[in-house]
């Protein structure tokens, strides 16, 4: 039996609002591996969470139909057939109004199911969560890389809020500064009560539907050390959940996805706190839906 989040009595899909979707892929991953190992530990850790939101004092878990989908298998013929089979299953899911939560696996998913969101919210804002900027126009010769994947995103015609970046190349350097649609907060800057401030005041000033994508790398390593590529410097727990509630309590939050997780063996720290994130999210989005 594939594992249901939070360990909750199995729902088909179609009788869900929420669905959690395990996407474990990996095709392009260039430092540490392992993403294809994290739905599966996200989802083996979240049996451990407690169903009572101690801050909203409510549970989540008993208001909001939720259920969680087949793991979705790796495509062999590349990471376009990937990407394409992503759309397929989750555009029909977001069309009926449904919440889609995807599982990383590798952060390129995130372009298709920004596609796949767009055809019903064709005026989102994309929001990401990353240490790394992640818009290189390719990357080991393939534009459809880990690397690549917010230049992707950014390519659909949206606005794009950067948050928690800190490691980036000269061509990504050169994008940021001309791209009108881009805004880039910074680690370094998210760290100074100035900078937090003026973060959060953009993210309440985002006018719509928004999808949120968190590379579990935003995180400070010494909070998340699972994951492909580490960088120090990264944000709180508490601060990726601020930036959460601030996105859900101004509006709409349509779709969310939460990668790179890379399991270390032996440790649960990283993959009980995705987890745990994922289960505030949700619990975040749908105080304010209600
Ligand atoms: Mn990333």
């Amino acid at each position: 039996m594939p594992l249901n989040f939070l360990d909750l009595k199995y729902l088909p899909v179609q009788d869900a609002e929420a669905v959690v979707l395990p996407i474990p892929y990996e095709a392009t991953t260039t430092y540490g591996a392992g993403t294809r190992e994290g739905p599966e530990a996200i989802l083996a850790a979240s049996r451990q969470v407690e169903l009572w939101d101690e801050e909203g004092n409510w549970d989540p878990s008993q208001k909001i139909k939720l259920t969680t989908a087949m793991p979705m298998g790796q495509e062999a013929s590349g990471p376009q057939a990937m990407l394409d089979k992503i759309r397929r299953v989750v555009q029909p899911w977001v069309s009926q109004g449904k919440l889609v939560l995807a599982l990383g696996g590798e952060h390129t998913i995130t372009a298709a199911l920004v596609q796949a969101v767009q055809t019903k919210y064709p005026d989102l804002t994309v929001v990401a969560l990353d240490a790394h900027a992640d818009l290189r126009d390719s990357y080991d010769g393939t534009k459809l890389s880990h690397a690549c994947v917010l230049r992707r995103v950014y390519e659909l015609g949206r606005p794009l809020t950067l948050l928690g970046t800190r490691s980036y190349s000269k061509e990504e350097a050169d994008l940021l500064w001309v791209a009108p649609r881009m805004k880039l907060f910074k680690a370094a800057d998210l760290h100074t009560p100035e900078g937090w401030g003026q973060a959060i005041e953009h993210l309440q000033q985002i006018n719509g539907p928004v999808y949120l994508s968190i590379d579990l790398d935003v995180l400070d390593p010494g909070v998340m050390p699972g994951v492909g590529t580490p960088e120090p410097g990264g944000l709180s727990y508490r601060q990726v959940l601020t930036i959460i509630s601030t996105l859900a309590q101004r509006g709409p939050v349509i779709g969310l996805d939460l990668v790179e997780l890379a399991p270390i063996p032996g440790q649960r720290v990283s993959e009980f706190t995705a987890a745990r994130i994922l289960y505030k999210a949700l619990g975040y989005i749908y105080q304010s839906r209600r």
